[in-house]
This record gives structure tokens, sequence and C-alpha cells, in this order.
């Protein structure tokens, strides 16, 4: 009980604070994380209708990468989203900038690195140079970035619409892997608040999400090329044209049911791009990721998943599977699992 009146409290303060940053302004930019997930994209939207309601603001909401998951262009599609990308957004023409689900500096969002934002709301663990931002609200145990959102609508006491609703169960589902993982009570209470006015027909066709033909190549190709090592299934898909695979694929091999931990990597654009999961914590997901990419590239997570970035130095072959060959070493290592003997998992 104590918890959960203080996290009120807290809300309340936060959110009297929010108000005072959108007076006399007229327009937000919302910047989500690079190739975003339902919860960034379901955040962007609750923060949308907070700053329309409390202020008359105008927002855009801006991403880089592409949103390749069937399950997050279905979200966006049968609800209507308008997200715009970052080469048709003047950065600098908005009064306000906010960032949801992800940090300044993270390496994960297209806000140009000499700018600032005001407000940044997030639930991965709070990064040092986000503290001199004008706002911050930084819950890491919440499942989802959405739930603080969902709070605030709440104690402003804003009426959450259908769209709104089914984006919001469905972002904090995903994040949460239907409650199985890194959830708190809070994350349940909006669940169970906007369960009723979520629209049932259209979740079903998120869930459901179409895919492209060349999906299937793709998870052919992940599967073939998966490794056994130690307590790890490993795989690699080359370079991808769709970045959400890499994560989609970890959570697939996550589901043998002799592993621990998942690791899939490809290249996009070039960066060598990483999803961990594991079932097996310790060692948390977001410090082993951080640990394999060292200074060479930027990552974080949660703790039983996450993700990174290393920007390639060239396209070279050899120096492309080195530096395979040095980050999967230090996952091996930080598991454990030094020197492990690695095996196909699927014979073909
Ligand atoms: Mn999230």
């Amino acid at each position: 009980m104590g918890t959960c009146s203080s996290s009120v409290r807290k809300t309340r303060k936060k959110l009297a604070t929010l108000r005072d940053i959108f007076k006399g302004n007229q327009t937000l930019l919302i910047v989500l994380q690079n190739s975003p997930d339902p919860d960034s994209i379901a955040s962007a939207m609750a923060l949308r209708k907070l700053a329309n309601s409390l202020a008359d603001i105008q927002c855009s909401l801006v991403y880089g990468g592409r949103i390749g998951r069937a399950e997050n262009r279905a979200l966006i599609h049968y609800l209507s989203v308008n997200l715009r990308e970052a080469s048709e957004i003047d950065f600098h023409g908005y009064d306000l900038i906010a960032m949801v689900d992800t940090q300044p500096w993270a390496g994960n969002n297209c806000l140009p690195a000499e700018m600032e934002p005001d407000i940044v709301i997030d639930h991965h663990k709070c990064r040092r140079s986000t503290r001199q931002c004008r706002f911050t609200d930084i819950r890491s145990r919440y499942g989802a970035t959405v739930t603080i959102l969902y709070e605030y609508l709440q104690a402003a006491g804003i009426e959450i619409d259908s769209m709104l609703a089914t984006a919001i169960l469905y972002a904090i589902r995903s994040d949460t892997q239907d409650f199985g993982r890194d959830t708190t009570q809070a994350d349940l209470d909006a669940v169970m608040a906007v369960y009723p006015l979520a629209n049932k027909r259209i979740l079903g066709q998120i869930q459901r999400g179409r895919v492209e033909r060349n999906y299937f190549q793709t998870l052919s190709d992940g599967l073939r090329n998966a490794r056994v090592c130690g307590p790890a299934i490993v795989t690699g898909l080359g370079k991808v044209e769709n970045p959400d695979m890499i994560g989609e694929m970890a959570d697939l091999l996550l589901r043998d049911e002799a592993t621990d931990w998942a690791v899939c990597y490809g290249f996009f654009e070039g960066q060598l791009l990483i999803s961990i999961r594991t079932s097996a914590e310790p060692p948390r997901a977001d410090k082993v990721i951080r640990h394999m990419i060292g200074r060479k590239g930027s990552g974080g997570g949660h703790p039983s998943y996450a993700g990174g970035q290393i920007p390639l130095e060239s396209d070279e072959p050899r120096q492309i599977r080195r530096l395979e060959r040095r980050v999967l070493k230090r996952f091996l290592e930080s598991v454990g699992a030094a020197g492990a003997k690695e095996e196909k998992l699927i014979q073909s």
C-alpha cells in the first residue's frame, strides 16, 4: 500500500511539472525509439493525447529505422497512427521535444546528437546524461513505458478512447510477453483498466499481422545458421532489410526448452544489431549486452531482454567476421560459458 500511494503522489507531482512545461507552447515533437515497438508507439500516442488535452499542443511523432515487424505495422495501420520518418522532420522547428521509451544519446533514436530533449519518459535504466534534461520520469522497474503515461492520463482525468486503449493494452502485453517477463503491479493495473475499452477485433488483427514473403526466407536462414553454444542458441541473419526480425528470431529461439539464452544479430544500415533474451537471469540481459558491446557501440534493455548496436568500420567480410566472433566470445564470458563447444541447432 505504501509504495502504491507514493507512486500516485509521484505521478501527480510529475504531472504538475509537465503541465508547467507545456504552458505557452504550441508544438511538441515526440521522438520514438528506432524501429519503434508497440510500447514506443503507444507511449507516443498517450503523450500526444496528454499534450493535446492539457495544453492544446500540436504533436508530431517521429522515428528512425524501419517498422518491419508485421504486428507493429498492423498496429499502425489499424489504429491509424500518423508516424513520420526522421528525414521529413525539421528538428529545430518545434517548441518542445520529448522522448519516449528511449533516452538521449542512447544510440537507438533519431534525435540529432547536438540536441537535448525537454521531456524524457522511459522504463530503461536511467543514463547519466538523461539527468540533465528538464523533465525526466524514468521507472526502470515498470514493464512498459506506456504504463507511466497511462498513470498520467488517469491522474489528469483524461478519457482514454478505444484506439488508445487498444494500443496501451497491446504495448504492455508485448513488452512483458503477456505478463511473463519484467511485469509490475502497475502494469497489471493499467491493463485491467484499459481492457474493457480496447477493441478486441483490432487486437486480433494486430496479433496476426500479415508478413511479407521474404519473412519465411529470413526465418529459414536464422534457423539454419543457429548454433547451440553452452546455455545459449546463437544465430546470425546476415544483412537484413527488416531489423525487427533480429528480436523476433531471438524470441523464437528462447522457446527451446533446453536453452537459457538466445542471441541473434544482423546487419542493417552500417551497424551490427544484436538482440539477446534470457529465461535465467542473473546475469541480467542488459548487463550482458553492455559487456558484449563494450566501447564499440551502445546497448541496454531489461533484466530478461536487451539489445544493442555497433557501427561497422568497414564492409570487409573478414572484419565483420572478427567483430561477430569478438561479440560472441564476450557473450559466452559473461554468461559463464567461455570456450563452450558449438553444434548446429538443426540438421539440414
Ligand atoms: Mn518499452
